[in-house]
């Protein structure tokens, strides 16, 4: 079995592309999809996830993979109630698992998911692309937010892990984790594992994590999945099957000293799923999403690829962020999420990956 292919998704009536676009792109059989509207902490329900593998039956394609059932803040600060809300999680895995979901990503970033300070950033040939400038990234967490959020509001959209009501609350997050030391936030994650591996194991679901981007502490909160020594401390801490990983290839390669490929050679075994994204890096500390195309970044995808291709990988992959090109832009397209670049990824992808299986048929 080779590769799963997939195809991030919004869903219906909350994604400008369609099921019947992502059908035309050569080689994708998974959707990865989500309850877009659920809280953290709320229990997706069985007809709910029932619609949405209806809608994705009818293109054939599967819904193993789902991005991201989110953690709530209560169990990343380990507060009391955190009991309550990992029952409530326990439940959403036997819900996905009884409509035949494998892989759960999920991630355990504090406050803030993914962090840019430009969405829509010029690249040079007409294109736009996620960006992140070191300084803009101080203190001011309030400014940062406003920032997301003013898109949110401008183009009527919401972005995963920047729901509007949880910005509202940014000071009262900031205080809860106030005295969330990296310890701390360690103890809490294994504590959420433990208590979900079993159900995990009994429902044939893998949990994968996937890693903090970008890969350092911001605003002072501390951030775990970010380099390989971490890694390596995430999976021995709960050494169960059904802890694994979302190697996300740009939000470790953010830090140019993650070496990628040697981290998927190490631990390939526990990558129930592959994220692929180039990052084009500048002195400054900056940088660039880029095109899937090896040269046009710094996070060697050619070397990822082989290793994934060497390991033996079946597990599932998709292309992360792209550009927004031929009129993607602000309010057209999710930031990272158009239909263009990502289908070229795609193809990429698929092109290194036939001719590694040709090269080593022949040898
Ligand atoms: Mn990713």
């Amino acid at each position: 079995m080779p590769m799963q292919m997939g195809f991030r998704w919004y869903g219906e009536g909350n994604d400008n592309i369609s099921l019947r676009d992502i059908k035309q792109i050569p080689g994708v059989t998974e959707i990865v999809w989500a309850l877009h509207h659920k809280m953290p902490g709320e229990i997706w329900e069985k007809e709910e996830i029932a619609k949405v593998k209806e809608q994705l039956d009818r293109y054939g394609f599967n819904n193993h993979v789902v991005e991201s059932v989110n953690v709530h803040d209560d169990i990343k600060t380990g507060k009391p109630t955190r009991d309550g809300y990992i029952e409530n999680y326990k439940e959403t895995i036997r819900n996905l698992a009884s409509y035949g979901v494998k892989v759960i990503c999920y991630n355990f970033m504090p406050v803030f998911d993914w962090t840019r300070t430009d969405l829509f950033h010029p690249v040079g040939d007409g294109s736009t692309a996620l960006y992140y400038e070191k300084d803009k990234i101080k203190d001011d967490y309030k400014a940062m937010a406003d920032y997301i959020l003013s898109f949110t509001e401008k183009y009527n959209m919401t972005f995963p892990g920047w729901e509007p009501e949880r910005m509202a609350e940014l000071d009262r997050l900031f205080g809860e984790y106030k005295d969330i030391s990296h310890e701390k936030l360690w103890a809490n994650l294994k504590y959420f594992l433990e208590a979900v591996m079993p159900v995990c194991e009994e429902c044939g679901v893998k949990m994968a994590i996937h890693m903090d981007d970008p890969p350092w502490d911001i605003f002072g909160l501390p951030r775990l999945l970010v380099n390989e020594e971490n890694i390596g401390r995430f999976l021995s801490m709960v050494d169960h099957p059904c802890n694994c990983l979302t190697l996300c290839s740009g939000s470790l390669n953010a830090d140019g000293r993650n070496n990628v490929a040697k981290i998927i050679r190490k631990h390939c075994d526990r990558i129930a799923f592959a994220h692929i994204r180039n990052v084009k890096h500048f002195e400054n500390g900056d940088f660039s999403e880029a095109s899937h195309r090896d040269c046009d970044g710094d996070t060697g995808i050619l070397e990822i690829l082989k290793a994934y291709h060497e390991c033996g990988y079946e597990g599932y992959i998709r292309p992360d962020h792209g550009r927004h090109l031929w009129g993607e832009g602000p309010g057209t397209v999710r930031p990272g999420y158009g239909l263009y670049d990502r289908a070229m990824g795609i193809m990429y992808m698929l092109g290194v990956w036939d001719m590694l299986d040709r090269l080593s048929e022949n040898r």
